[in-house]
């Protein structure tokens, strides 16, 4: 939720254009070093069923931390899931990255525009100045998540990125209401859906443009945005410099990097991204089903993680047991965590609320490990009563995966 604006001096005077041309990691990303070198710092196991689970971990990925190498062009990084227990803001150099096509390396943010156009009063065209003077700046708490996170648990096997669980962070973004930058070209009478393109290279002929849209209700709202600040850095590059769009409780594939066009649209989206793929199916499908009707993923469910613990973990017999994890509301509050299995079923202590679609810290203590603790996990609940599931629907695409995850414990 949008907690507050911060539209004081200071604030204002932070993101000027300077700051947004001379940003640290703003303009110029290093080139990736090979794959092949990346190779060599070590794996990990993403505990993938049914095919090769192991994955690069590297610490050299230009302008990252530590991070699971799945693709280096168009770079493809996803955060290990020891990144979860230090808090509930992911920090920037530890964020999953996520490019469908080929990323510029390179920002002129001077001559950098956003094109406002389609069915508006008058087509503008705004430097960055003219975005960040559109209203009032404003914060907000958000978890961006692939909606293909987890993709890779799916069982049968789904095609795309074979994600674990780390395809999603959480961070403090930093921008103005997209509302203010379209009622700079004033949208025009049934506009139906607003359409955002970046500056994405295509990679092979013929490649669709990653272009996405959003119901215009959706676009109005006060918390989403055109925003430039994350964690209050300028947006790395491969986050999307110099600005991206935020839609708080929605899968990031809205979240359009390297914002360069806005489009309002008067009538349905028929675009690739929208109307073939980044689909779910409408009811419970097989994978033999074919033909079933799908629309386009959208809100996120709620989610909950154990952190503190890996699968597999050794647990002192006898002693006191402390759980703590991170657990989400998708698009609606968190209203509650329960830790489930081995015949319990606990509530959990929440930490402190950052807003409704920001991660939240949970804590349970056991006061005494009376045995292994077999096919634990939270389980978690949110405002509107939607609830994790104990069995996960199966899709083409393994999206919006949001099964109660569970894990083994083993007491000696
Ligand atoms: N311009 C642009 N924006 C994009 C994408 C892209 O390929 N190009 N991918 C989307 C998808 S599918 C995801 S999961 C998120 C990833 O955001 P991140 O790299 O900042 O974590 O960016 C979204 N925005
Ligand atoms: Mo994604």
């Amino acid at each position: 939720m949008a907690d507050g604006n911060s539209a004081n001096g200071k604030t204002r005077s932070r993101f000027t254009r300077r700051a947004l041309l001379a940003g640290a990691g703003g303009g110029v990303l290093a080139a990736p070093v090979l794959a092949q070198r990346l190779i060599g710092d070590g794996m990990i196991d993403l505990g993938l069923p049914g095919g090769p689970s192991e994955r690069p971990l590297t610490p050299r990925f230009p302008g990252k931390g530590e991070m699971i190498v799945h693709r280096v062009r168009p770079p493809v990084l996803e955060t290990p899931m020891a990144v979860f227990d230090h808090g509930t803001i992911t920090p920037n150099d530890r964020f999953f990255v996520r490019w469908n096509w080929d990323m510029p390396t390179q920002i002129n943010a001077a001559a950098h525009r956003v094109a406002v156009g389609g069915a508006v009063r008058q087509p503008v065209s705004l430097t960055l100045d003219d975005v960040a003077n559109a209203g009032d700046h404003v914060d907000v708490v958000a978890i961006n998540q692939c909606a293909g996170n987890g993709r890779g648990f799916s069982q049968p096997r789904v095609t795309g990125g074979q994600w674990g669980n780390g395809a999603m962070g959480c961070a403090r973004w930093t921008g103005v209401r997209l509302k203010d930058v379209l009622a700079k070209a004033g949208v025009a009478d049934g506009a139906a859906r607003v359409r955002f393109a970046g500056l994405d290279v295509p990679m092979v002929d013929g490649a669709p443009q990653f272009i996405k849209s959003i119901p215009i209700d959706i676009a109005m709202r006060d918390d989403v945005l055109v925003a430039w600040g994350m964690n209050g850095e300028p947006l790395p590059l491969l986050h999307g410099y110099p600005l991206r769009i935020v839609v708080p409780g929605w899968f990031s594939t809205y979240w359009v990097k390297m914002l360069s066009t806005i489009e309002v649209l008067t009538g349905d989206d028929d675009s690739y991204y929208v109307a073939k793929t980044y689909r779910v199916p409408t009811a419970p499908v097989t994978p033999q089903d074919k033909g079933f009707e799908t629309v386009p993923v959208s809100v996120m469910p709620p989610r909950s993680f154990i952190t503190s613990h890996a699968d597999g973990a050794i647990i002192a017999l006898g002693q006191p047991l402390e759980l703590r994890g991170i657990a989400m509301g998708g698009d609606a509050a968190l209203a509650r965590v329960d830790l489930v299995g081995a015949g319990l079923e606990l509530p959990c202590k929440l930490g402190p609320d950052e807003g409704t679609y920001g991660f939240r810290r949970w804590t349970l203590r056991i006061p005494e490990v009376t045995g292994d603790l077999a096919q634990i996990g939270v389980r978690a609940t949110n405002a509107n009563g939607i609830t994790q599931p104990a069995e996960q629907a199966w899709n083409p695409s393994g999206y919006a995966r949001n099964v109660i995850e569970r894990i083994n414990l083993r007491a000696q």
